[in-house]
């Protein structure tokens, strides 16, 4: 990809108004649950606040503007707008609770805030936080759609550089305290020149969906900048259940959808009751995708899914299945525009087959706001992701685990991904997590927390059933020793699993 952009860019001139200055205004933008907007529609909406920004609230250039909402197209516009006044938005996940809020204001000195009115109560409880402005509350007379209609001029892009901040997107944390990562103008339009056009072979009559939030950089680049950048349309949804995400597909005519593996293992068993029949492409991402939920997901729908590997720190995916490129168990190639190898201990390359550290490099990459381990995650220009991969002899990246959740049992090096595919493919099992706990004879022993499909019961005979039905699959030595039955699994709300919480239970 051609990933040259010229030195003073603003990303929404090229996300937004260009559609719109080429005639293309009447094209569907985002699509909320009681709402959508063309982009001539959703310009309107965004210089508006781009206007209450600046012209009401006083803010410049540089300024961080802290945005607080569920997926719908006023949080979208309220991100576009934020880009456009040349201002830092730094988006947070709905659930975050005042704690965890009072930490991202804190690291990312927010200047200030546009708050979802329902998610009013956790951030009202955090102290001293700067000044907020409410959406979603269109009859207080200093909420942003008051003030929104009183400006009605058209705003220029603000002439920030390509490599000015634009976005502070923090992880969403599954240990520990969240990380801000900053991403740049030319960033923003990077991810959409590599993957989507590469990997999903999108176009203007696409519809995106999906459940990442916008304040997930899976959701935001999926759901907002992939369709915008070749004037698609996104569709915005709240609090998605399996059941509604299949609705939703059916009611929009959705082509493109992206979630994570355990959303997809959810709406399986309910996809016949639906018309998905518009779907074209399936992007799985935020852990692995065992090939038992590829396989089931196929047999359901005819489509074979795109695993993809992003991180927060490289923005959006860089290691994908393309296209009709697809080999089961590996997420795939790097995403045309990044390169990536697998390293030993040492920082050096390892050959073709060897378990290893994964290393990025690429138009995107991890800078952490000033506090935070930037050393740990970059050596020489490479992204050292945390996790370990072993690459094929044809180039195919397989993921083994977080590099710190290799469980070693006996001396022998155990991925838990690797025992939860094998349970996975068991028919009783709906969804497992395979840690490691500590066992005096063995250093660790594997350890399986499984949730059984309806219709079946957590008994010691069933414990050792999947014992032996691991066996068969896998070499013997990594059967779970130890199985335990629950009835739901620590995620977070990108659908990610908990694994310090199983550890811990
Ligand atoms: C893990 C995967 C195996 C991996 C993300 C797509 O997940 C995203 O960002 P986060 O910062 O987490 C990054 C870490 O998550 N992971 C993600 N995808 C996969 N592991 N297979 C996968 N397909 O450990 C990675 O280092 O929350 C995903 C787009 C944007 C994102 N931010």
């Amino acid at each position: 990809p051609s990933l040259r952009y010229p030195p003073r860019l603003n990303c929404v001139a090229e996300l937004l108004d260009r559609h719109v200055t080429a005639g293309r205004g009447a094209h569907r933008a985002v699509l909320g649950d009681t709402l959508t907007w063309t982009y001539a529609q959703l310009l309107d909406h965004v210089d508006r606040m781009a206007h209450v920004l600046r012209d009401d609230m006083g803010l410049v250039p540089g300024n961080r503007v802290l945005l607080r909402g569920a997926n719908c197209p006023t949080m979208a516009a309220a991100i576009l707008a934020a880009f456009k006044a040349g201002l830092v938005a730094v988006p947070t996940m709905p659930l975050l609770r005042a704690r965890e809020l009072g930490i991202v204001l804190d690291k990312a000195r927010v200047n200030a805030v546009l708050c979802a009115r329902p998610l009013a109560c956790e951030l009202e409880q955090v102290g001293g936080h700067p000044p907020v402005v409410y959406f979603q509350d269109p009859h207080t007379p200093d909420g942003l759609e008051a003030r929104m209609a009183r400006h009605d001029r058209p705003f220029a892009p603000v002439d920030t550089a390509a490599d000015d901040v634009c976005l502070i997107a923090f992880t969403s944390g599954t240990t520990g305290i969240p990380k801000g990562t900053m991403h740049f103008h030319r960033d923003i339009l990077a991810i959409c020149d590599c993957f989507p056009p590469h990997v999903l072979g999108a176009e203007a009559d696409d519809v995106f969906i999906g459940t990442p939030p916008l304040a997930f950089t899976f959701g935001l680049g999926g759901l907002l900048l992939f369709p915008m950048r070749v004037g698609a349309a996104g569709v915005l949804l709240e609090k998605l259940t399996p059941e509604g995400l299949l609705a939703a597909i059916e009611r929009f005519r959705a082509t493109v959808c992206f979630t994570a593996p355990t959303f997809y293992r959810q709406m399986t068993p309910l996809v016949s009751r639906y018309d998905v029949a518009s779907l074209r492409r399936c992007v799985s991402a935020g852990e692995a995708l065992p090939v038992a939920t590829r396989d089931a997901w196929r047999t359901a729908t005819g489509i074979e899914m795109i695993d993809g590997i992003g991180a927060t720190e490289l923005l959006h995916i860089f290691i994908s299945a393309s296209g009709a490129d697809v080999r089961p168990g590996a997420t795939g190639k790097p995403v045309p525009g990044y390169r990536a190898c697998v390293l030993d201990d040492d920082g050096h390359p390892v050959g073709p087959g060897v378990v290893g550290r994964l290393a990025v490099k690429g138009p995107t990459g991890c800078r952490y706001l000033a506090d935070e381990r930037q050393r740990d995650y970059v050596l020489d220009g490479w992204n050292l992701t945390g996790d370990s991969y072993e690459m094929d002899a044809d180039g195919y990246f397989h993921y083994r685990s977080r590099t710190d959740d290799m469980i070693i049992s006996a001396g022998y090096n155990i991925a838990g991904a690797e025992v939860e595919d094998a349970l996975l493919r068991h028919p009783a099992v709906a969804e497992c997590g395979v840690v490691g706990r500590a066992d005096e004879e063995r250093g660790q022993i594997v350890e399986a927390h499984v949730v059984l499909k309806p219709g079946h019961d957590g008994t010691p005979e069933m414990a050792r059933a999947l014992q032996e039905f691991v066996k068969e699959q896998i070499a013997p030595y990594k059967y779970p020793r130890a199985v335990r039955f629950t009835d739901r699994l620590p995620r977070t709300e990108t659908g990610k699993l908990q694994r310090f919480k199983l550890r811990q239970s």
